[in-house]
């Protein structure tokens, strides 16, 4: 396994509000819940806030996490049977964890496909 360097997971390569559900957890389906989150891609991981940047960034001084995804070894394509929504895509990670990801705006959700599946291409597979 490449060993990457501290600064490198550290750096944000996108972040922005998006429309989350996740469907599943440790490959257990889950009720479909879709809510607004602040989503955080940085080289490695994902982070999920469930609250605003503002809200969230008070929260981390209290040691409030968000949910945090592992790209290492995860897949991620368009899922247009999965929702009645237009513009969804899922992200299914290694430990069998399962995120829809959806915004009505177009290129809002193409830059986000590209940028994820970027960041996942450049990772080692396991
Ligand atoms: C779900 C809710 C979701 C919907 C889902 C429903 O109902 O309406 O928004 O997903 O459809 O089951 P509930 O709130 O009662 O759980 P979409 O918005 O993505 O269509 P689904 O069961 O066909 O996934």
């Amino acid at each position: 396994k490449d060993v990457i360097p501290p600064l490198e997971q550290l750096m944000v390569e996108k972040e922005g509000y998006l429309q989350k559900a996740k469907i599943a957890d440790g490959g257990k389906k889950l009720r479909k819940n879709w809510s607004t989150s602040w989503v955080v891609l940085s080289s490695q991981k994902i982070e999920f806030y469930k609250e605003s940047k503002q809200q969230a960034l008070s929260n981390m001084k209290t040691g409030h996490k968000p949910e945090s995804v592992d790209l290492c070894g995860a897949h991620i394509e368009w899922a247009k049977e999965k929702s009645s929504r237009k513009n969804v895509f899922q992200i299914t990670t290694v430990s069998g964890n399962e995120f829809l990801l959806q915004s009505d705006i177009d290129f809002i959700i193409l830059d986000w496909f590209h940028a994820i599946k970027n960041a996942i291409d450049r990772l080692p597979k396991d």
